[in-house]
């Protein structure tokens, strides 16, 4: 399998999480959205949506992150993501697609940069604007976690919820969103960050990374 990503991407970073949590080999090939590579023909020919990631499996390219997640599951049934129980799949489901089509959405790359480009907005004007809408979203999440008595993680081990979540929280957190309001997003973050398989998917430690300090 072939993941092609960009170090500091959520959706990228979501895959990479899936894939160690599942123990799925991959080779990951950054692409790098700083130089707008994600929009060059090459790339485009493969993904019109000009996005990352690219997950190529099988003779075939798959473009769209949740839909990739879930692919993962029914392609490769076991160290599912999701928990056995209908309920439970449905409680992982609701809390990851929150995070994924209320959160992401307004936060993306493209949406930025329409709102310096178009709309002359500064670097602080943008924050104000990303920690807005992290608000809008994390704060009911928080509420969610507390009204289901979530522990350490949502379910006894790290899945769909946790795979979208510590991308987002990563994200929140450049931005200097305030988490002190947060003590469930803050002890689940924690036990992720604790496994290996989310320290191998972390962004610090991804070869395009121009931070990385070589192993
Ligand atoms: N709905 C898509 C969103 C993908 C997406 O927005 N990826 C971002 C990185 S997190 C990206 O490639 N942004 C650069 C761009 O759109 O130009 C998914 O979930 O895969």
């Amino acid at each position: 399998m072939k993941l092609y990503g960009y170090y500091r991407s959520s959706t990228s970073y979501r895959l990479r999480i899936a894939l160690e949590l599942k123990g799925l080999e991959y080779e990951y090939i950054p692409v790098n959205l700083r130089t707008g590579e994600q929009k060059g023909q090459a790339f485009t020919a493969r993904n019109p949506f000009g996005s990352v990631p690219l997950l190529e499996a099988d003779g075939r390219d798959r473009v769209q992150s949740m839909a990739q997640l879930e692919w993962l599951d029914d392609a490769h049934p076991e160290k599912s993501l999701l928990p056995h129980d209908v309920e439970d799949r449905y409680l992982a489901r609701e809390l990851a697609y929150a995070i994924a089509t209320e959160l992401h959405a307004p936060l993306n790359l493209p949406v930025l940069k329409y709102l310096s480009d178009e709309y002359g907005k500064s670097q602080d004007e943008i924050g104000v604007w990303y920690r807005h809408w992290l608000a809008r979203t994390l704060g009911p999440l928080e509420a969610r976690l507390a009204q289901l008595g979530t522990g350490d993680l949502l379910f006894d081990k790290p899945g769909l919820f946790e795979v979208c979540l510590l991308p987002q929280v990563y994200n929140a957190q450049r931005f200097d969103f305030d988490f002190e309001g947060f003590p469930h997003i803050r002890r689940i973050e924690a036990a992720c960050l604790a496994l290996p398989e989310f320290q191998r998917a972390h962004p610090d430690n991804q070869i395009d990374n121009p931070e990385r300090t070589p192993a």
